[in-house]
C-alpha cells in the first residue's frame, strides 16, 4: 500500500492506493473441434480441472454436442494458467484443442 500526497496551494491532497484484489470469477470453457480426441479432452478435464473420469466424459460430451462446455469457474490468475496449460498440452500433443476465459 502506497500514500501519495498532491500540494496544491494550501490545500493537501491525500489519497491511500490500495492494490484492489479481484474478488470475480472467471469460466475457463473448452471448446469444441473435429481432430481433438475425445480421450485426449478427458484426460485434460481430469489432470487439469481435477474432474472425476465420469464427471470428465460428461463435461466432454457436452462440448463436443454443444461446442462448448464449461471445465471450471476459477479466479482470473489461476483461470490463465489452466488456459495456458490446456494450450501447451494440446500443442504438446498437436491437437487443436482450445479453451477460453470467460466471466462467470
Ligand atoms: N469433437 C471431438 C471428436 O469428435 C471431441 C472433442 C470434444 C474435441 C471436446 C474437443 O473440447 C473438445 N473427436
Amino acid at each position: 500500500m502506497s500514500v501519495r500526497q498532491g500540494q496544491t496551494g494550501d490545500a493537501v491532497k491525500e489519497r491511500v492506493e490500495t492494490k484492489k484484489q479481484d474478488p470475480k470469477q472467471y469460466k475457463v470453457v473448452l471448446l469444441n473441434d473435429d481432430y481433438t480426441t475425445m480421450e485426449f479432452v478427458m484426460r485434460v478435464l481430469e489432470s487439469v480441472f481435477q474432474k472425476s473420469p465420469a464427471e470428465a466424459y460428461r463435461i466432454m460430451m457436452h462440448v463436443h454436442l454443444n461446442g462448448s462446455g464449461i471445465a471450471g469457474v476459477y479466479a482470473w490468475e489461476v483461470a490463465e494458467t489452466k488456459v495456458e496449460t490446456v494450450t501447451t498440452m494440446a500443442r504438446q500433443a498437436e491437437f487443436p484443442l482450445r479453451a477460453a476465459i470467460e466471466d462467470a
